[in-house]
């Protein structure tokens, strides 16, 4: 199996962490959706990171889609989402919230990126700007609330994507997320960064190196 996409991106992220704590083996390619967009199209012609090659060579794409495939991989000796329902709705609930902050967050992202400043839209990257801070108040409410467990044994998706969208935002847009206002999802995600699983896939332009072949 191989992951295609960068680690700066989120959701190749929270992938290549999920699939560590899941016990599945995999290979990563670190390709660019901008820098190589025209290698990354003749593996995926939508150039979406992540994309994921299963073994028998059929492409998925969409991160939660792919984290779909590997629990059903990885069943019925590990998972990372609950087996109960109330705890099933909660866990939903918060990674909803998680994976609008990192919509939300690619978003100011882009139009900071992607467009001359001129043609940059004020009021819709502050609408976004709102809406993104509106999903971490909410996250944060949720975790003091309900605290989320952060070891490699117990952490859950709800928790890997918690940690990866807060860990992300402070990489790429600190200057919209104070990090003050936010201290809990602040303490659990330097924790959750501490894990192996985490080490081993950093945030940026590096390759995952699966650690027993380190
Ligand atoms: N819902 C998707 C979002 C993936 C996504 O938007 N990835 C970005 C990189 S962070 C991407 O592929 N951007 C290129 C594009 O959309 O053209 C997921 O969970 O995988």
């Amino acid at each position: 199996m191989k992951l295609i996409g960068m680690l700066d991106s989120p959701y190749v992220r929270r992938v290549a962490v999920s699939l560590q704590l899941l016990g599945l083996r995999f290979e990563h390619q670190s390709l660019s959706v901008f820098r190589t967009f025209d290698q990354f199209r003749q593996i995926n012609p939508v150039v979406k990171a992540p994309t994921f090659i299963c073994d028998d060579g059929e492409v998925l794409m969409d991160s939660t889609l792919i984290l779909e495939y590997a629990e059903a991989l990885a069943r019925p000796a590990r998972s990372l989402m609950p087996a109960s329902l109330p705890e099933l709705q909660h866990a939903l609930r918060v990674i909803g919230l998680a994976l609008a902050a990192c919509e939300k967050s690619v978003q100011i992202i882009y139009e900071r990126g992607q467009r001359p400043p001129e043609k940059q839209h004020g009021p819709w990257v502050e609408r976004v700007s709102g809406q993104l801070l509106a999903a971490f108040a909410a996250l944060e409410q949720e975790l003091k609330r309900r605290p989320l467990a952060a070891t490699s044994e117990t952490i859950d998706q709800a928790g890997v994507t918690t940690a990866i969208a807060w860990h992300f935002a402070q990489q790429m847009v600190s200057d919209v997320v104070p990090l003050a206002d936010f201290p809990t999802l602040a303490a659990y995600s330097a924790q959750a960064e501490t894990l192996p699983e985490f080490r081993a896939a950093p945030h940026g332009a590096g390759i995952y190196q699966a650690r027993d072949a380190v």
